[in-house]
């Protein structure tokens, strides 16, 4: 398949926009390469032998294709009701799609199954930060604020090779003598350049915060105003962090007690001040608590809410933001509303046009959804749109297993991911550059992506692709596949909710160069700082909650002697399958590499270069060994951009946020047997 000629091929060149300035990452500029690549879907995909996923997959229309799916559809919920159809979505979609899928699943198929790939994400400080703060949004501020702070604390954050355009901030402020503290068990590029690295064991973040408030307590730097004053639920916390003695989390930890007493001191002292937390904290069996226990040391010092100082947590997708905040999660409306709150199901109808009794009650999170796939009571029909979750979700046997056991499989992507190749149908869809959209950036500025050429002849929008399947299914009449006519909706659903867009339009995005939500009337300026003035809970504080220390939900033992964990390389992008398609990025980084202490490498006979098997109860991963003495030699890193490391990954889940644990889980380590694969 080749691009039909005449279409215009997109040269992208970074503009100077306030918050990268003109700085794109490796993945920006190569992303051009990704319009006409050969590789691209541009027309659906049916299979041969309807029904048999092991015959090949075959160029149809778009009528035969979506004949099928509404087939399928009805055929499930007439035999297993309605919850048997369900979809999985991504913080890589637009505002307008993630909000239209929202809608799709509860108003065209009535359905509870939603969930997406920002429940592997984000999840866990989003739930803290509703917990403690009252609003989710990533960053309180703007990332320029960053640049201002003297003295950053950034616990499992790797911006330097996640994140490269934000560097610029954290790049100035140390240029202005700033104090970088990074928390991390391998040494970084971030790390690297920082003033200080706390190695921890993978899995022990919240002992570290609880050893840190303990010191933070002792020595007097509690802000007592600001806890009395703006905050409730101290002392609750005072006396839980009794028990962590700094002896006692160096020996749990890993990290020595001087180091924790000198970024306390430098918190305390040295402001303005913040602590910005990233999956390396958040994705784990206790990844809620761990980020609450960092706010609540941010709430102690008296941070949240001061100038250039505060708790944030780093956004990772494109609208990994606004993607979690109109309704791709199962238990959410638009605006950041709950499905079980009676108020917003009743205002979230009537903009829509139903009864609220018709809406579904919440549903299950990602991988709890992925894990029943197939089985008594779980979906039968998935409908997958921007995630490739054959590659990113965890414990990857199971998930495949799972795929494969669905009745029906349609996914809507725009090349042929390794879900796709599972799928029944596969549809093509337009990326980036073809379609108009908004996202919601880090710092929840609204955004606006405009389009820059049209999609190739036969491939839809994804809100093309909704709207005609809702009419199939006889619910037209509530959707549109218009991204301003879906905008404007989704200002009147998130109206009065905390993520409040009515203030926003397409038209203000372009004139201020984003707006920041909550923005309740276009007369309305936007907040760009939350927290000046209170809080957005019940009673205007914050909110410290206890937390205590609990081991990762599998731990090293003679068998599985080694933590693993797992994250990203620069050059690739989750689970690869556009990045791997680059070949400017398959060059410079063209397989996964496990990172390896020359240590631990030696105790097996292992040189750089060689092949690892690493093996978990979970499955088995063959990979070439990088040896670096900057990883802890009880810890081995993978990158997740290719298949593999989601085998070994325990899928045990936060019981607040239903993250999996991905940072942490036990592995055996032995060179590979040639031929025995
Ligand atoms: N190049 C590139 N950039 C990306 C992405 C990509 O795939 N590729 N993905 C985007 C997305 S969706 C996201 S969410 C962000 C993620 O951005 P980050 O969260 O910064 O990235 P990760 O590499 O997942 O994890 C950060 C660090 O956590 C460390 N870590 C692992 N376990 C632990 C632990 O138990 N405690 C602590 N303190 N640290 C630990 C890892 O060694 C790693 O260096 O990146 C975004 N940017
Ligand atoms: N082991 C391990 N696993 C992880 C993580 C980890 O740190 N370790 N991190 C987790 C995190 S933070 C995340 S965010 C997930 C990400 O993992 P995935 O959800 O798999 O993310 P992507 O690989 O970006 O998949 C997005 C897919 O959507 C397609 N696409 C792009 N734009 C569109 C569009 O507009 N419409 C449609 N329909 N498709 C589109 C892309 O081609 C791609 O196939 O992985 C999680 N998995
Ligand atoms: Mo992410």
């Amino acid at each position: 398949m080749t691009l039909t000629p005449g279409i215009p091929v997109v040269k992208l060149e970074p503009r100077e926009f306030p918050v990268n300035k003109g700085g794109l990452c490796a993945k920006g500029f190569t992303a051009a390469d990704l319009l006409d690549h050969r590789d691209r879907l541009l027309a659906p995909l049916v299979r041969k032998e309807p029904g048999d996923r092991t015959s090949p997959l075959r160029e149809a229309t778009w009528d035969e294709a979506l004949t099928l799916i509404t087939n399928a559809i009805q055929k499930s919920q007439e035999t297993y009701g309605r919850d048997s159809v369900g979809a999985f979505g991504g913080g890589g979609l637009t505002n307008e799609k993630a909000y239209a899928l929202g809608k799709f699943v509860r108003v065209a198929l009535r359905s509870a199954s939603i969930d997406y790939n920002g429940r592997f994400c984000m999840s866990s400080a989003a739930t803290a930060a509703n917990r403690a703060l009252g609003v989710d949004r990533g960053l309180p501020f703007p990332l320029e604020d960053v640049a201002e702070a003297q003295t950053v604390l950034l616990v499992g954050a790797n911006p330097a090779d996640a994140m490269p355009p934000s560097m610029q901030y954290l790049d100035a402020g140390r240029a202005n003598g700033a104090k970088h503290i990074v928390i991390d068990p391998r040494r970084t590029a971030t790390a690297n350049g920082a003033h200080l690295h706390l190695q921890p064991l993978p899995g022990t973040d919240l002992a570290l915060a609880n050893g840190m408030l303990h010191i933070a307590i002792r020595e007097g730097y509690v802000d007592e105003d600001y806890v009395r004053e703006r905050t409730t639920g101290f002392d609750a916390v005072k006396a839980a962090t009794n028990a962590y003695w700094p002896g006692a989390v160096e020996r749990m930890t890993g990290v020595p007690e001087t180091k924790m007493r000198e970024t306390v001191r430098l918190l305390a002292t040295n402001g303005p001040a913040m602590i910005l937390t990233a999956r390396g904290a958040e994705q784990h069996s206790n990844g809620t608590d761990t980020a609450q226990a960092w706010l609540n040391l941010a709430l102690a010092l008296g941070l949240v809410g001061k100038p250039y100082s505060g708790y944030g947590t780093i956004t990772g997708q494109g609208n990994g933001q606004g993607g979690r905040e109109h309704g791709q999660k199962a238990d959410q409306l638009p605006g950041y509303r709950k499905l079980d709150d009676p108020a917003a199901r009743a205002h979230v109808a009537a903009v829509w046009g139903i009864d609220p009794d018709e809406l579904p009650k919440p549903g299950v999170s990602a991988y709890e959804m992925l894990d029943r796939l197939g089985t008594e009571g779980g979906v039968r029909v998935l409908m997958v749109l921007a995630s490739n979750i054959a590659v990113s979700a965890p414990h990857s046997n199971r998930v495949l297993d799972r795929l494969r056991a669905l009745d029906f499989l349609v996914v809507s992507d725009i090349f042929r991911s390794e879900t796709a190749e599972l799928a029944d149908v596969v549809l093509p869809t337009a990326q980036w550059a073809e379609e108009e959209g908004t996202m919601t950036n880090l710092e929840g500025r609204v955004l606006r992506r405009k389009r820059a050429l049209p999609p190739p002849p036969d491939v839809k929008t994804d809100l093309e692709m909704l709207t005609e399947l809702a009419e199939r299914l006889g619910r037209g009449k509530y959707f549109s596949a218009d991204p301003r006519t879906v905008f404007d909706e989704l200002r009147r659903a998130s109206e009065g909710g905390i993520a409040d867009y009515s203030g926003i339009t397409y038209e203000r995005i372009e004139a201020e160069d984003g707006v920041f939500w909550p923005c309740p009337a276009e007369d309305h300026p936007g907040t760009p700082r939350l927290f000046a003035d209170g809080f957005p809970t019940a009673d205007g504080r914050a909110r410290f909650i206890k937390t205590l220390h609990r081991d990762p939900a599998e731990m090293p033992d003679k068998h599985f002697p080694y933590v693993l964990t797992t994250g990203r390389n620069m050059q690739q992008y989750q689970s690869g399958n556009q990045t791997r398609r680059v070949k400017a990025l398959a060059v410079a980084l063209p397989e996964p590499r496990a990172e390896i202490h020359p240590d631990l490498a030696r105790r097996h006979g292992i040189a750089d270069g060689d092949l690892v098997e690493l093996r978990s109860r979970r499955g088995v991963a063959v990979l070439r060994a990088r040896l670096s003495d900057g990883i802890r030699p009880d810890t081995v890193f993978a990158p997740f951009h290719w298949p593999g490391a989601n085998a070994l990954t325990n899928p045990a889940l936060d019981p607040h946020s239903r993250m999996p644990a991905f940072k942490a889980c036990a592995v055996a380590i032995s060179p590979h047997q040639e031929g025995t694969d």
